[in-house]
């Protein structure tokens, strides 16, 4: 089933906020290796990745369920942050807005009738639930480090490794 343009329409503008995601984390990736922390560059690079997947996902949705695909323009993310700490709490309420997007879709997609994009957006539901867990545990583990952010570099060796799930 195709969706309404209504569905469609807010599909492609999730699409373009994971978009939005890709380049934010990015952005923090840079700024984290900038600041002498690798592994937490690396963690944020690898979660832009993801970001971009999450769109490509949507683009591929709306291209299989007929399209057409509009593809929205981007503000620049932010580029410098005032600690680690403030950069990990962004990234956490990031999270948590995109999960209130991600609710949002899924209830006008069941007002509208279509079953197809609800299940679809399951997935999303399921990998916000992750993802707002592990940047909250990451804030934690950074809070509780003080200045101390090398205890923070060696935590994500060992739970986020690179290769390893996110
Ligand atoms: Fe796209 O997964 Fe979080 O934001």
């Amino acid at each position: 089933m195709t969706p309404d343009d209504a569905v469609r329409m807010a599909l492609c503008t999730q699409m373009g906020r994971e978009f939005a995601a890709h380049f934010q984390y990015l952005a923090m990736s840079a700024w984290l290796e900038d600041e002498g922390l690798p592994e937490l560059s690396g963690f944020f690079g690898r979660q832009a990745a993801e970001e971009h997947g999450h769109a490509m996902k949507i683009f591929r949705y709306v291209l299989d369920t007929g399209g057409p695909v509009a593809i929205p323009g981007q503000d620049a993310p932010v580029a410098s942050f005032e600690s680690v700490e403030a950069l990990v709490a962004a990234a956490l309420a990031q999270e948590e807005q995109v999960t209130r997007w991600i609710d949002e879709l899924v209830h006008l997609a069941r007002e509208h009738r279509d079953p197809a994009t609800e299940a679809f957006l399951q997935w999303y539901v399921t990998e916000q639930v992750e993802e707002v867990a592990t940047m909250t545990e990451l804030l934690q583990v950074v809070r509780r480090a003080g200045e101390s952010l090398l205890f923070v570099e060696d935590y994500v060796v060992r739970r986020h490794p690179a290769g390893g799930e996110a």
